[in-house]
């Protein structure tokens, strides 16, 4: 049997514009086209800019800085008042809700639209750097950029705010009495999965959760369209382009650098699937999993097939060993939403960090609340971008969201560290920073600290107790991956017309199956919408960020370790109560997006690159263990 439950593992923060929601950033650069006046002044209603100075002249230094400055103002009123606005909708979806965010964001999606022409009018300007780096990221500070025509305009932010109010509303089973016991929501469906193992129980489930999709296909196409019209607006070809412009280089160099570093995994992702793959077939027959082929999507213990940790007790290498599942010791110990959290607090606190703000207990939503629909995903947020710190999240009492409690707490560590920065600065020095900060944390939550937590009884420093907890681990982190890696490939295609609207669910799965080597467990066709099933896609948060976050969270790991003074291997490392440590990640968390991300990288880690390494460092005891298990199986499908 596996765990009885287990959970949401959460989900981001939508935003049709950008920053806002905790888990949101933005894409990045583009050349410079279309001329408007050098000291427009943005109008948020119209979109219009009205001119300061009709000067001909080149601008100068000042004018730039001048312009940021305004920038910088009305960023702050607008995304304010999205992100306000967002709040009440997610933590309470309604159509007077929903219809209050879109007026919101069609405001903001505006004013950035011209205001993003206007910067180009200060290309080739020899501003102060801080001017110099903000005209950049106003550039690329938008996940979805809109028309010029307001009518278009509104129906994209409507259509936008519609896709992510369908997902967070979503019911399935038999609903034709909605509050009767056969219509489900999203949880019930992840609680399935993640218990159950009746293949046939799970397959409903698993069909029944992406019944809440096909609806959404419509209003997605004409979402990517004009999205793609309003990229082409701002001087990008499409959307996609737009994203990849984010990260500091340009985006066919973005591309390279993805798939540098999934070559670098991929060989540890193909033995934690081939021995994954001979445990499920033990479990379930090899004519359901075949020896040599690609899993089914239901049956590794997630919703999405994206994280496995579900289907450790299936594949337990040492069962002689100290349980490391804290779910039992959290229940145990009496820990309800709020002790989690502030658990979770306290680490961040032992590092020297402050604590979260009295606002922050006051206002969070922690727990789902009966009666009205909210958006379960975990997020987390600085409503008003001055230290308004909160989580979103219907929180279970188990491990899973314990870890992803820090997960959150990280955007809100990093929110409290750079608020007092320019808008445009409030962001993390790429978006995979800003997903890795909570986890980088999260890997120092060891058995041992847990044990001082009073959540595990029991621990044991036997080098099979090790390989047990590698294998836990590496069935989040390392399973992961080709998944972080694969919805933006769809979207991208998506985005450039390369995956066409009548391809949609076949293009899905086609990289589903090339990437993950997991399967539908079902004939799937176009009157399918399976992407519209996993909540990044209707709410358009873009997911490279959690492929890169994957990799660096391992890169801070191990330079804060070191910081921290640590000697041995990296899987024995907690940071736990290192005020060194904490300086270190302190001092790059108050840089925000202020530097271009190697900057960052570099005073955390002492490289500019990304690099995988320290997470194949972390895993070598996992890949002696699996290659060993692994001998005489034929690996790959
Ligand atoms: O969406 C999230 C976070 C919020 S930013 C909980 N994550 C991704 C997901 O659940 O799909 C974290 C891991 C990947
Ligand atoms: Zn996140």
């Amino acid at each position: 049997m596996r765990k009885p439950s287990s959970p949401p593992l959460v989900l981001a923060a939508l935003a049709s514009s950008l920053v806002l929601l905790g888990c949101s950033q933005k894409p990045a650069g583009a050349k410079a086209d279309g001329k408007a006046d050098p000291q427009a002044k943005t109008d948020a209603k119209s979109g219009e800019t009205a001119a300061v100075d009709a000067g001909a002249d080149k601008p100068t230094p000042e004018q730039a800085k001048a312009f940021v400055t305004e920038v910088d103002a009305k960023l702050r009123e607008l995304w304010t008042a999205e992100s306000k606005a967002a709040w009440t909708n997610a933590t309470d979806i309604t159509d007077e809700h929903a219809a209050a965010v879109a007026a919101a964001s069609e405001q903001s999606m505006a004013y950035i639209g011209q205001a993003i022409k206007d910067a180009r009018e200060f290309d080739g300007v020899e501003a102060d750097p801080d001017t110099l780096r903000q005209l950049h990221l106003l550039k690329v500070a938008t996940t979805l950029p809109a028309p010029n025509d307001p009518a278009k305009r509104k129906e994209l932010a409507e259509t936008a705010t519609k896709l992510d109010s369908m997902y967070g509303s979503a019911k399935w089973g038999d609903c034709s009495d909605p509050r009767g016991p056969a219509c489900k929501d999203m949880g019930q469906a992840m609680e399935i999965i993640s218990s159950s193992d009746d293949y046939d129980e799970l397959l409903a489930a698993w069909e029944g959760w992406r019944t809440v999709a096909p609806p959404m296909r419509p209003l997605y196409q004409r979402f990517a369209e004009l999205g793609n019209e309003g990229a082409r607006d701002i001087g990008y070809k499409d959307v996609g382009e737009l994203w990849r412009s984010g990260y500091d280089m340009t985006p066919a160099e973005f591309e390279a650098e993805m798939e540098r570093l999934w070559q670098q995994v991929k060989p540890l992702y193909t033995q934690l699937h081939c021995h994954a793959r001979a445990k499920l077939g033990e479990k379930y027959g090899v004519d359901k999993v075949p020896a040599d082929g690609m899993i089914p999507a239901h049956l590794v213990g997630n919703l999405w097939a994206q994280e496995w940790p579900n289907i450790y007790d299936d594949m337990i290498p040492y069962k002689d060993q100290p349980s490391i599942d804290v779910t039992e010791g959290l229940k145990k110990a009496k820990f309800d939403e709020h002790k989690m959290v502030k658990t979770a607090e306290g680490f961040f606190v032992s590092l020297g960090m402050d604590p979260l703000p009295d606002s922050f207990w006051e206002r969070s939503l922690f727990v789902q609340p009966e009666g009205r629909d909210v958006q379960c995903h975990a997020s987390a947020w600085d409503v008003d971008y001055n230290n308004d710190l909160r989580i979103k999240m219907c929180i279970k009492i188990d491990m899973e969201d314990f870890v992803t409690i820090h997960h959150e707490l990280g955007h809100n560590y990093y929110y409290q560290n750079y608020y007092t920065k320019p808008m445009l600065f409030q962001a993390g020095a790429n978006d995979g920073f800003h997903e890795g900060i909570g986890d980088t944390l999260a890997l120092s939550v060891t058995p041992a600290y847990l044990q001082s937590m009073g959540l595990l009884s029991e621990i044991s420093e036997d080098p099979k107790a090790v390989i047990n907890k590698q294998l836990a681990d590496g069935l989040e982190k390392i399973a992961f991956l080709p998944f972080g890696l694969l919805i933006d490939r769809w979207r991208w295609g998506v985005f450039s017309g390369e995956i066409k609207p009548e391809e949609y669910n076949a293009a899905w799965w086609k990289l589903r199956n090339e990437y993950q080597g997991v399967a539908a467990p079902v004939e799937r066709s176009e009157a399918d919408f399976d992407p519209g099933a996993k909540y990044h896609i209707p709410a358009n948060t873009p997911y490279a960020r959690y492929f890169l976050a994957r990799i660096l969270q391992f890169q801070f790991h191990k330079a804060l370790c070191d910081a921290a003074g640590h000697e041995g291997p990296l899987h024995t490392c907690s940071i736990y109560g290192s005020k060194e440590a904490g300086k270190k990640l302190k001092a790059m968390l108050a840089m925000g997006a202020s530097q271009p991300w190697p900057a960052a990288l570099e005073a955390i880690a002492g490289t500019r690159k990304m690099d995988a390494g320290p997470m194949l460092e972390y895993f070598e005891p996992l890949q002696e263990y699996l290659s060993q298990e692994n001998q005489g199986r034929t690996c790959g499908w």
